[in-house]
């Protein structure tokens, strides 16, 4: 690579990333250029990247191993001096993050559409990580997507492909690849953090069993090393755990609809005592006991709950973050514990700077993320590992303890309703029209429900005093019950629109209700302010988690 070639171009007017990266189709990326011009825009972008190292990978999907050699061959043009590329091109998204931290890098590239279906017809995606090593902040993206609309050229190396699978460092003419265990680093992060003897006592015990999908993603290696291999769980306990290039067919987000084998095995009287999975990139994770789900929401109030028990948290949490739409459990268990909660924009990148800052100790979304500041992505298996600490120390079920958290701190019925898919400029109308009716909307009644605020949600960063505008419509009422109207920014395909809905309820006759029954009010008050039937002809939601 020592050759340096310079390829005229024109730019795309579609660069701009979303929540999480640059998401598209495998076949938008394929177009000519197309990969090129973005990571030379990236490039550009960054200060001098001359000497610096790079971290990259990605989640396996389709197109991954092509997009490696390409991004190699133009760091080396862009001059760096160092690149540590995850064995196959393969890091979690988790893992890069701990790799760009353990190695101090300068950033890393990671390859993926996340949770989104892959293979030809699939998504790619390609997000950059910084120093600290979470996403880039919107400073950085929008830099990017302007520079992309302007770029007439970029710089690669010329000459072979590099061998992946080979383990250890090649001089490719001033820069060395090193390829790395993409497990290594992070495991040891994670024996770091959590009582591994206790959890191995537990899953030798002989009266515990798990399973974990890995949904034929990123986590399968990750899985087996520390589940079955270094704390001993039986064989088999991971399923799906062969990354493959299209995840097998299936759509590798873990929750209720599309994570429906784990579903059915927890289900069953006969089936373990606690099942996980996770995502794409493995920085999701939906975690169940046998009969019960957990909600993201609950789940992250109730980490909190139990912090004390786990080594790695022991000496107390600094305070508590969640986005915005992520139900209010967890306010509730940090008033009680007299820590700050933050509510911040969707997307990771918004709890960097409070983790940077030792604000926040603990992180969470509804959308399945579950985090802390051992890194700076949204953590699957951490998650998995934090619940199977707690279950080994406190030695009742997944049902016993989520039923106990109700009952000290009641519980937030909590749901989210996606219509996927949508004409963009029908759900532009929608959002639009929501926005219009905010002041009408305030103080108004639905029978016993009084609305006590409307607004457009609007985030000003408390470190670094940056304003992130127009972050989903809150409608908050009286009871403290709350709906939530945004736009997805990581979908492909037209516009989705979530209705995030959530109701409070600390009577203790009424705990166990169904989801959808305790939330029926909420729901038709929600489809009759956005209007959604009448402008999208759509009666009912794609997808309910
Ligand atoms: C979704 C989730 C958000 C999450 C993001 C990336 O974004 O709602 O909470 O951070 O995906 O997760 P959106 O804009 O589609 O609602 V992942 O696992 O794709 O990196
Ligand atoms: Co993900």
């Amino acid at each position: 690579m020592t050759d340096i070639q310079t390829v005229n171009t024109t730019p795309f007017p579609d660069q701009e990333p979303g929540t999480s990266g640059l998401r598209k189709k495998v076949r938008v990326f394929q177009q000519p250029h197309y990969l090129e011009n973005f990571v030379q825009a990236l490039f550009d972008t960054l200060e001098d990247c001359t000497g610096q190292t790079l971290v990259l990978g990605g989640d396996g999907r389709y197109y991954n191993d092509i997009a490696i050699q390409t991004i190699l061959k133009m760091a080396a043009a862009a001059g760096f001096s160092r690149v540590l590329v995850g064995q196959n091109g393969l890091l979690s998204t988790p893992a890069a993050s701990a790799v760009i931290r353990r190695h101090q890098a300068f950033g890393g590239i990671i390859l993926s559409a996340s949770h989104n279906p892959g293979g030809p017809e699939g998504d790619f995606g390609i997000k950059y990580n910084i120093s600290n090593g979470g996403p880039a902040p919107g400073k950085v993206t929008d830099a990017v997507f302007e520079r992309s609309k302007s770029i007439d050229k970029y710089h690669i190396g010329a000459g072979e492909d590099v061998a992946l699978e080979r383990l250890g460092e090649t001089r490719h003419g001033a820069m060395t690849i090193e390829i790395v265990d993409p497990v290594q680093d992070y495991a040891e992060l994670m024996a770091e953090l959590f009582d591994f003897s206790r959890i191995r006592a537990l899953l030798t015990s002989g009266r515990f069993t798990m399973c974990f999908d890995a949904m034929h993603a990123i986590t399968g290696p990750y899985a087996h090393t520390i589940f079955e291999d270094q704390l001993q769980a039986a064989a088999g306990t991971v399923i799906n755990g062969q990354p493959l290039p299209d995840f097998g067919g299936g759509h590798p987000d873990p929750n209720l609809a599309h994570a429906k084998e784990l579903v059915a095995l927890l289900s069953q009287d006969s089936g373990p005592d606690f099942g996980a999975a996770a995502d794409g990139d493995g920085d999701r994770n939906m975690v169940l006991g046998r009969g019960v789900f957990v909600s993201p929401s609950d789940s992250i109030a109730i980490l909190t709950a139990n912090a004390h028990l786990v080594p790695g948290y022991r000496a107390g949490l600094a305070g508590v973050a969640r986005s915005m739409p992520t139900s209010q459990a967890v306010d509730r268990v940090a008033e009680q514990l007299g820590i700050p909660c933050y509510e911040t924009p969707t997307g990771w990148k918004f709890f960097g700077n409070l983790l940077d800052a030792d604000m926040a100790t603990l992180c969470g979304e509804e959308s399945f993320g579950t985090g802390s500041n051992h890194i700076r992505e949204k953590d699957g298996l951490w998650a998995v590992l934090f619940w199977l600490n707690i279950l080994a120390v406190r030695g009742i079920s997944v049902a016993e303890i989520v039923h106990e958290h109700w009952a000290n701190y009641g519980r937030n019925y909590y749901s989210r309703h996606d219509y996927e898919a949508l004409d963009i400029d029908v759900a532009n109308g929608i959002i639009a029209h929501l926005r219009d009716s905010l002041n009408q909307l305030r103080d108004r009644s639905f029978g016993d429900l009084q609305i006590s605020h409307a607004d457009d949600f609007s985030y000003t960063d408390p470190v670094d005093g940056s304003v992130s505008q127009h972050q989903g419509i809150r409608i908050g009422f009286s009871d403290s019950s709350r709906i939530v109207f945004r736009l997805s920014g990581t979908g492909t395909e037209g516009a989705t629109l979530r209705i995030y809905l959530e109701k409070y309820e600390s009577d203790a006759t009424k705990l166990h209700l169904d989801t959808q029954g305790a939330l029926a009010d909420l729901i038709s008050i929600a489809k009759r302010l956005c209007e959604v039937e009448q402008r999208s002809g759509r009666e009912a939601p794609t997808v309910i988690t």
